[in-house]
């Protein structure tokens, strides 16, 4: 799809940032609620977010398509149980081409600036190609979206070619080459079995063993298609059967880790499956509770680690030189290609360091001192008529983020829906409303396999804060962000007459 590009407009009611699941799932129920006045802006150069951006070798999704997705755009062809990046993508497109709010997206627009101003009751935002005044600033922006490099000494000096995992160079042909991928993760083990028979040889570089249970991938059977295109409800109880699946895991996350012990099993019988080596066997087993890092799904991982070409590389790097990898130990590695699979920020939103609230600073300043916190990881004191989508804990470690950003538009549709039957123009969370929701959301956070697990994680902050991740069911969620508590926000009614004597 050739990006559209088109003059912005001066102001809109909503302005939405980013066009990944949460963008497009806010732009179409904007529409359907009769809040027409909106755009999405997107600093890419089209639909898709992190399904966009991410096109490494064997990127596929770890959550199930039938869960992955919305459900109110069930795909009936999905060619997996499991889909590879392009198809996602593909389906996203055709999710927005099918809505028909494709024209109200403006591609490689940036927001650069956002400021509330209360003379006006609105946001004023810069982006790189102009500026645009919003009732409300809805950030899509996503929680996976900025690369973070590791803090390797010398990687700058690397002279061949180095790139991370989410920017991946197509114009490198790894055939016949020496590469090394840092960093084991979600990520890296996609894409280690995927470029381990091409290249010459492969170091992998691993700081802490992940947890990787068998990935039960299979093509869906023709009949099955037809019967979710034709059937009414099959596909339904698909997802359903897979969203109960998943819920599962949610006592041996936040109740008590034992009860997790199944997967700890069956992640150990797949590692025993895929590699004899005892020793390599010995470095890849974890030594903290599962659950406690992402759990990663894989059949092709170990068989890949234990393949001849392939060095499992455990000694902490020390630096890298113009041409190779030296560890701790002494041991220069020689290279031609560096690939970092080192993740995201994800404790530091990068766009919360251009949002300014009420007084001026930036959601950055404010979470500063002790990490992310919202209401209802929707809504932020200091920032009025702000809304986030996957904002402060409001990600999962066994389930669909779709079925979250879901829960979260239901609760902002409703959010403008009170605020236009009842005259409102601004809403902002009670600080004790605030501090009520982060009090019982860290609570609840000290017994769970993320802080009491033995790991250490992208889910925790600086201060060792778990400020990523949501402690309960799903469905809890769900039910806690199904209607806008007006209560517990102050509301504003508009300014009498803007700009006249008052
Ligand atoms: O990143 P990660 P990712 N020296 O942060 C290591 C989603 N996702 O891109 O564990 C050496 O998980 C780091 O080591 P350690 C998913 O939510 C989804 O793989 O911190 N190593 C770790 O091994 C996922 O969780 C899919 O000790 C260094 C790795 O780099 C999230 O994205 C697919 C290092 C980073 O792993 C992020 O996954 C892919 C250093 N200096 C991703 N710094 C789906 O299928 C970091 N590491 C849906």
């Amino acid at each position: 799809m050739a990006p559209r590009t088109f003059d912005l407009p001066a102001s809109v009611d909503h302005l939405v940032i980013g066009a990944g699941f949460a963008g497009l799932g806010t732009a179409i129920k904007l529409a359907e609620s009769g809040e027409d006045d909106f755009l999405v802006i997107e600093k890419d150069g089209g639909i898709g977010g992190t399904w966009r951006a991410n096109t490494y070798p064997g990127a596929a999704c770890d959550v199930p398509s039938q869960l992955y997705s919305f459900s109110f755009a069930p795909n009936p062809t999905w060619s997996m149980s499991f889909s590879p990046q392009p198809e996602i993508e593909t389906y996203l497109l055709h999710v927005a081409e099918e809505s028909g709010t494709l024209d109200r997206f403006a591609f490689g627009t940036e927001l650069t600036d956002a400021r509330w101003d209360e003379s006006d009751q609105r946001w004023h935002v810069t982006t790189n190609r102009g500026e645009i005044v919003a009732k409300t600033l809805i950030s899509g922006s996503g929680g996976l979206s900025e690369p973070r490099m590791p803090d390797v000494d010398g990687i700058e000096n690397f002279q061949g070619e180095v790139f991370h995992s989410a920017r991946w160079n197509h114009d490198v042909d790894l055939n016949g080459k020496r590469v090394a991928v840092i960093g084991t993760g979600a990520s890296s083990i996609q894409i280690v079995p995927s470029i381990q028979p091409d290249v010459e040889h492969l170091d992998v570089y691993q700081r802490t063993a992940p947890y990787v249970l068998a990935r039960n991938d299979r093509p869906y059977r023709a009949l099955e298609k037809l019967l979710f295109k034709h059937v009414p409800g099959v596909q339904r109880a698909y997802r359903t059967g897979i969203y109960w699946a998943r819920e599962l895991y949610v006592p041996g996350f936040v109740w008590n880790p034992k009860l997790a012990t199944p997967a700890k099993k069956m992640a150990l019988a797949n590692l025993a499956k895929g590699i004899k080596d005892p020793q390599l066997r010995a470095k890849v087993t974890p030594n903290y509770q599962i659950g406690c890092k992402r759990i990663l799904i894989s059949n092709t991982y170990y068989p890949a680690l234990a393949a001849d070409n392939v060095d499992l590389v455990t000694d902490p790097i020390l630096k890298v030189t113009g041409s190779a990898v030296i560890t701790t130990d002494g041991v220069e590695r020689p290279i031609d290609v560096l690939i970092v699979a080192t993740g995201f920020q994800t404790t530091e939103q990068p766009i919360a360091a251009h949002i300014h609230g009420r007084d001026g600073h930036s959601l950055r300043d404010v979470w500063a001192e002790h990490g992310m916190a919202s209401y209802k990881g929707t809504t932020t004191r200091g920032f009025p008529n702000l809304f986030q989508i996957v904002g402060a804990n409001t990600g999962l470690g066994h389930s669909s983020m779709v079925f979250m950003i879901e829960s979260q538009l239901a609760y902002i549709v409703d959010a403008l829906r009170t605020m236009k039957e009842q005259d409102i123009a601004v809403l902002e969370p009670h600080q004790s409303a605030q501090d009520e929701w982060n009090n019982d959301l860290q609570r609840r956070m000290r017994r769970t396999v993320w802080s009491a697990g033995g790991c250490s994680s992208w889910y925790l902050d600086a201060h060792g804060k778990n400020t990523t991740l949501w402690p309960r069911a799903t469905f809890t969620f769900r039910r806690l962000l199904a209607r806008f508590d007006a209560d517990n926000y102050d509301l504003e009614p508009a300014h009498i007459t803007q700009g006249a004597d008052a």
